[in-house]
C-alpha cells in the first residue's frame, strides 16, 4: 500500500518546528534572540557533556568565579544526556544568541564537528573544555587533562594493586568520546609494554550509565571468575563497577581504579570499595576556558592547548587532596 505523502511532508515539517522550537526556548533561557549580524562580546555560554554531574559542575563553578572576575557574563545550557543528538539542539539555540564565546565539551569528536562549525561561522569565538574534536581547525583553544597520561597512570596503579598480574577489564562510556578513548588508549598501551603478566580482556562500552557499568561487571565475572581488576574510564564507569562487585560479593577481591572523584567515588574510596582514583581538576577547566575565551575576545594571545592537573587519589593521600575531590553545587 502507497503510504499517504501528507504524512511525510507534515512530520518533517513538524520535526523542523520542533527542533526551531527546541532552539528558540534555549535561547529564551539567556535573553532574546539577537537578529543583528553581530555578538554579543561580553556574554559567555558553557556547554558541558551533560547536565547535573559533579566534574561539569565542578567545571561551571571554576567557570563562572572567573568570569564574574573578569567582568563576563556566564551562562550554562546543558543536554540531559551525554549524546551529540541532545547537545546539537542545545548548541543551536545557543548560536541564536551570538553570545562572545562558547565553551564546549563536544560528546563526539566527530558528530559534533559541523554544528560546532556554525559557531565559528557566526563568529563566536569556540573554546573547547575537556573533550575535543577531532578538526583542530573549529576551537581556538582546548583545555582538558592529559588523559593518554591519565591511562597510563591508571595501569601502573592498577598493576601495583593486582601484583602485575590475572585478568584486567576496561570499562568505557561512549566511543567517539575523546577523553575516555584516550584514556582506554594510554591504559591498553602501558599494560602491552610494561605487564605482560596482566592479561587485557577488552573494552566494553556502558553508554556512560553506571547500570549498564554494573551489569558488565557481573557478565564479566560470569566468564572471569578469575577477575584480578578494572580500570572504569569515568565517573559512571567508577560508580557502576562499585555496584557490580558489591552485587556479587567480590567487593576488594577485585580491584578498581577508576577515573574522577564525585563525592559518591570519593566515598566508594573511604570504604574501601575502589582503591584509586585518577582525579582530574574540572574546576581548573572552565577557569582557564574563560581566560582563553577572554583573550580571544579582547585580541590577546590565546593558547591552543592547555593541560590541567591529575592525581591519583587512594586511602593514603585522599585527607590531603580534598581540592581535588569534585562538587554538587557550587
Ligand atoms: O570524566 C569526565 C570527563 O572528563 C569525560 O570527558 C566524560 O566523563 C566525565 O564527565 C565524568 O562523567
Amino acid at each position: 500500500m502507497m503510504r499517504p505523502l501528507y504524512i511525510t511532508v507534515p512530520r518533517a515539517a513538524v520535526l523542523a518546528g520542533v527542533v526551531l522550537t527546541v532552539a528558540g526556548l534555549v535561547a529564551g533561557c539567556g535573553g532574546s534572540v539577537n537578529n543583528s549580524g553581530d555578538t554579543h562580546p561580553k556574554n559567555l555560554v558553557l556547554i558541558p557533556g551533560v547536565a547535573n554531574e559533579p566534574f561539569y559542575i565542578s567545571m561551571q563553578c571554576g567557570a563562572q568565579a572567573e568570569a564574574k572576575q573578569l567582568g563576563y557574563t556566564l551562562d550554562t545550557q546543558a543536554p540531559t544526556q551525554f549524546d551529540a543528538s541532545l547537545q546539537t539542539p542545545v548548541l543551536t539555540g545557543v548560536i541564536a544568541n551570538k553570545p562572545g564565546a562558547i565553551l564546549i565539551a563536544p560528546t563526539h569528536a566527530q558528530a559534533m564537528a559541523s554544528p560546532i562549525k556554525q559557531a565559528k561561522d557566526a563568529g563566536i569565538k569556540v573554546i573547547e573544555v575537556d573533550t575535543a574534536l577531532e578538526d583542530t581547525s573549529i576551537a581556538l583553544s582546548s583545555i582538558a587533562s592529559d588523559n593518554v597520561k591519565g591511562g597510563q597512570l591508571a595501569a601502573q596503579t592498577l598493576a601495583k594493586l593486582v601484583g602485575e598480574k590475572g585478568p584486567v577489564l576496561v570499562i568505557n562510556t561512549k566511543a567517539g568520546t575523546s577523553t575516555t578513548d584516550q584514556r582506554a588508549q594510554g591504559f591498553e598501551a602501558e599494560l602491552k609494554s610494561k605487564y605482560p603478566g596482566m592479561t587485557p580482556l577488552g573494552v566494553q562500552y556502558n553508554n556512560n550509565e553506571a547500570a549498564q557499568a554494573a551489569s558488565i561487571v557481573t557478565a564479566t565475572l560470569a566468564a572471569h571468575p578469575d577477575l584480578a581488576g578494572i580500570f572504569a574510564t569515568n565517573l559512571s564507569s567508577a560508580e557502576g563497577a562499585a555496584t557490580g562487585l558489591r552485587n556479587a560479593g567480590k567487593l576488594g577481591q577485585v580491584k578498581v581504579v577508576g577515573f574522577d572523584a564525585s563525592p559518591k567515588q570519593v566515598q566508594d574510596l573511604k570504604d574501601g570499595t575502589v582503591q584509586a582514583l585518577i582525579t582530574q581538576n574540572p574546576g581548573d577547566i572552565g577557569k582557564q576556558g574563560v581566560d582563553q575565551a577572554a583573550a580571544a575576545l579582547e585580541g590577546k594571545p590565546v593558547t591552543r592547548k592547555i593541560q590541567t592537573d591529575m592525581i591519583a587519589l587512594t586511602q593514603e593521600n585522599m585527607s590531603t587532596n580534598e581540592q581535588f575531590f569534585y562538587k554538587s553545587k557550587c
